[in-house]
């Protein structure tokens, strides 16, 4: 088959297999802001805006890059006039793929502030949106309050003209639209924390309180922050889906994304500055998203973390592949059944038994492919929120621990051994990876080291059920290196 670049030239090209914006893309202004614009921001919300455009709106995204390593996609969007695919991935083997135009510009922020400054402050900009991980929100795990220790943020507090962070430019942009007498946008986190939006406000006003006290009070009267739900599962692109990309429909595409079916989106319609109706696309906007948010990090994400450690430490590359694994698929529903539902109060409209067979269902899709790699990664920024909350909740109502429990053994023999049961090395990416191996290190020593590790585990490492729980895990799994000995003897 002929390949073609993607481009706006060759859009009308294709085969009829791959849709295309038939929208007029030099019509589109830009209204939101994105910063962090990875796999899940472009198979989410610039998949929905892109939606909202083939209904006949004209809203484009401009996306911003704030670290070193988004010159990559900064390069990529540029040369493709900012089109990429979206290949969605069937768990029958269909894939459906579709060029997503709804994102229009990117600029980086690390090389010219300005431009970035300049886009927020813009009077089209009635939103800037998140997704910065849960590690970019700059708050102390256990705690939970702001970080000033960041070298970034003592230098941003110090010359709030030279922003580098996203505290940075946020402040600074608003400073400029208040200054203006342009409305203030609003804040939209669109990551995996309970209460984002609340978080994202709480992180933004400790910081500004400091840099311009002055500017703290107009952002707490003007900026809305709701919270939202986020949910599809977008695994990391591979060489395989682009070279499927360009051998099976022809597209040239140098940064596809690819992910499954499913969407969601549930959001709370609190808006500084007016909103896209992504009511007309399926996006749930509800008063309260708390209980949503919840039941997804503590059933979905944390399901995730317990197949992506068990899973790791085993040898299995992928999800899919822990779930195909019989005792793997029954220890996740017996965690999500003893562990996670308890804590999980009723949520209007949602039957938690289905959401549950459906979580099941949506980790068994064998055409994601999603790596334990990409689960694990950042497993110190996640599991305090995913995990570690739910064993403090089960803790105080009296309530099952030991799978939960055992997954935190399992992170401990993995950071200290960095090799799985076949000995093949583990691809580890964590920011604390040094720390964290460090301490578990120290275990035969200390069985206590890795969960002293306060930053993370709060007081766990003095709850006496605790302790008995992953000590006696902790022994069997230095003893033996057999996790999956350990799962069975739980079930
Ligand atoms: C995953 C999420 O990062 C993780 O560990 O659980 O990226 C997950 O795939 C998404 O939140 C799905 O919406």
């Amino acid at each position: 088959m002929d390949k073609l670049l993607l481009n706006t030239q060759n859009l009308g090209d294709f085969p009829d297999s791959v849709v295309v914006p038939k929208y007029d893309r030099t019509n589109i202004i830009s209204g939101i802001v994105h910063i962090g614009v990875g796999g899940f921001h472009r198979a989410h919300l610039a998949y929905y805006l892109n939606e909202l455009n083939k209904l006949g709106d004209a809203l484009g995204i401009t996306g911003i890059g704030l670290r070193e390593a988004d010159s990559n996609i900064n390069e990529v969007l540029k040369a493709q006039d900012h089109l990429y695919t979206l290949m969605v991935k069937h768990p029958d083997g269909k894939i459906e793929p579709e060029v997503i135009g709804s994102i229009i510009d990117f600029k980086m922020g690390i090389t010219d502030p300005e431009p970035v400054i300049a886009q927020m402050a813009h009077a089209d900009t009635k939103i800037v949106s998140l997704t910065i991980t849960e590690g970019g929100y700059n708050f102390n795990p256990t705690t939970g309050e702001f970080n000033f220790h960041n070298p970034d943020i003592q230098h941003e507090l110090r010359h709030p003209e030279d922003p580098i962070t996203v505290y940075g430019f946020l402040c600074a942009a608003l400073k400029r639209r208040r200054d203006a007498g342009l409305p203030a946008f609003t804040i939209m986190s669109c990551d995996n924390i309970e209460h984002n939006g609340d978080m994202a406000r709480k992180m933004l006003l400790a910081f500004v309180e400091v840099q311009n006290a002055d500017l703290a009070t107009w952002i707490a009267k003007e900026v809305c922050f709701p919270n939202s739900m986020v949910d599809r599962i977008t695994p990391v692109t591979s060489q395989a889906d682009i070279d499927i990309l360009a051998q099976n429909y022809g597209v040239q595409d140098a940064w596809p994304v690819t992910c499954e079916p499913f969407i969601q989106w549930v959001v709370e319609d609190k808006f500084s500055n007016g909103r896209p109706a992504f009511e007309n696309v399926g996006v749930q906007f509800v008063p309260d998203v708390g209980p949503y948010e919840k039941m997804k990090l503590r059933l979905l994400n944390a399901g995730h973390s317990v197949l992506g450690l068990l899973g790791a430490l085993h040898g299995h590359p992928t999800i899919n592949a822990c779930i195909e694994d019989e005792l793997f698929a029954n220890y996740l529903r017996a965690f999500l059944d003893e562990e996670a539902t308890p804590i999980l109060g009723p949520i209007i409209g949602i039957n938690l038994e289905d959401y549950k067979d459906s979580l099941l269902e949506r980790f068994a899709n064998p055409n994601i492919k999603d790596s334990v790699s990409r689960i694990c990664s950042e497993s110190s920024a996640k599991l305090p929120k995913f995990l570690i909350a739910t064993i403090h909740e089960n803790l105080a109502t009296g309530g099952s621990i030991k799978f939960a429990t055992l997954v935190i053994a399992a992170w401990c023999y993995y950071s200290d051994k960095q090799v799985d049961q076949n000995g093949q090395p583990l691809e580890i990416i964590d920011a604390m990876q040094g720390k964290l191996h460090d301490a578990a290190k120290e275990t035969t020593t200390n069985p206590l080291a890795f969960i002293q590790l306060e930053l993370l585990f709060g007081g766990l490492s003095e709850n006496e059920r605790f302790v008995t729980c992953y000590t006696t895990m902790l022994k069997e799994l230095y003893k033996k290196g057999d996790i999956k000995k350990l799962m069975q003897e739980l079930l």
